[in-house]
């Protein structure tokens, strides 16, 4: 029988891969597998324990979006197990309009939790899956507390990624820059235990994962790469598979384990809103390190989410992520399609960022 390996044990075995490492990244990665452990426990009971169902206070996050009470328990969760270890600058939550700073009385350290508590938190009244989505950047700003400066940074920098997916079981996938692990929950022992080891993209894509239901607003060069997808335009292709959830971790990790592309693309319906709806800092930059560690890529439409300068934390992006000849493939029908479009959303991709 295989050995039966924890995250605790497989996150001591790859700290052993940073002899200098002070194990505080170790630790911050064992808070969160907590905090998981505790979200997923709530998420099984929300229709039982009467949090089910938009909060009382109607209250909205920074975009506009109706908070439902598990979001705020999530990301209330989330910060009280990590406000006090002294492992954190600063931590900044989709569900928090700013950076938000350890409390005075606690010590402070050296990374940034970037998070989206519960994303697809729409989904919970109808038992749909959803997940929580995690990111931590190192502090790169002088002076204790964290500032913007430390949040802003490009996905490149980052030191580790990853996500909870509450499904028909709860899984923590997570990459530290060495390969992509995944890890389910055993509830009867409250343990995560390794069950996928190394995930790498497939080769061939089954799916393809997109809201047609905006079709009308694409780009001509994303409704061609669409009709390519499903092999009606081009060379004939074989048509994939359309499986799309409207839970984007769940979307997201049936492509990684099966094969596929994910695309919420920018438009132009919008005059200065061409950047879709998809949150740089809190979905797609944790996904893009996830995605281009397990073989795959991601892209914004024109170039390599990873690559990106923030300059807003709240920031949209187009997102294009899978199969890294999908992806590229998209580009090229945006390329060739779309150059308003890509003058429009470079614009705004290159906007200065603001650390004051
Ligand atoms: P649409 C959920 O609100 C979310 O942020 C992602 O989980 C999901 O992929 C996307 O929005 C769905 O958006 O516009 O297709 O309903």
């Amino acid at each position: 029988m295989a050995p039966l390996i924890t995250i605790e044990r497989h996150i001591l075995d790859q700290q052993r891969l940073y002899p200098q490492s002070t194990g505080a990244f170790s630790q911050m990665l064992y808070d969160i597998a907590l905090s998981a452990k505790i979200i997923a426990r709530e998420t099984t009971r929300a229709g039982l324990a009467g949090i089910l169902g938009a909060s009382d206070d109607q209250s909205m996050n920074v975009y506009g979006e109706q908070q439902q009470k598990l979001d705020i328990f999530a990301d209330q969760m989330i910060f009280k197990m990590n406000d006090h270890t002294g492992r954190l600058c600063a931590i900044a939550s989709e569900e928090s309009d700013t950076l938000v700073q350890i409390p005075p009385q606690f010590p402070v350290g050296k990374y940034v939790l970037l998070h989206d508590p519960l994303d697809g938190s729409s989904n919970i009244d109808v038992n749909v899956s959803i997940g929580t989505i995690f990111a931590i950047h190192r502090k790169i700003s002088k002076g204790e507390q964290g500032t913007l400066e430390d949040a802003l940074q490009p996905g490149r920098r980052l030191a580790a990624a990853g996500y909870v997916v509450y499904g028909s079981s709860t899984m923590m996938v997570y990459s530290a820059g060495n390969g992509v692990h995944g890890f389910t929950l055993d509830p009867s022992v409250g343990e995560f235990l390794l069950s996928h080891e190394n995930i790498r993209v497939p080769n061939r894509a089954k799916y393809y994962s997109a809201n047609q239901g905006y079709e009308k607003y694409w780009t001509r060069g994303v409704r061609r790469f669409t009709k390519w997808l499903q092999g009606i335009e081009g060379e004939g292709r074989e048509p994939l598979a359309h499986r799309y959830i409207g839970s984007l971790v769940a979307d997201f990790h049936r492509n990684l384990l099966r094969g596929g592309i994910f695309y919420y693309p920018g438009d132009m319906q919008k005059q200065g809103d061409v950047a879709g709806k998809m949150r740089l800092m809190f979905e797609a930059q944790a996904l893009a390190f996830l995605a281009d560690q397990a073989g795959g890529y991601a892209s914004d439409g024109i170039g390599n989410i990873l690559d990106i300068q923030p300059h807003d934390l709240h920031q949209r992006v187009p997102m294009f992520i899978g199969n890294r000849d999908l992806v590229v493939t998209a580009e090229t029908f945006i390329r060739d399609n779309d150059p308003e479009w890509v003058d429009a959303y470079t614009a705004f991709r290159e906007k200065k960022p603001k650390f004051d």
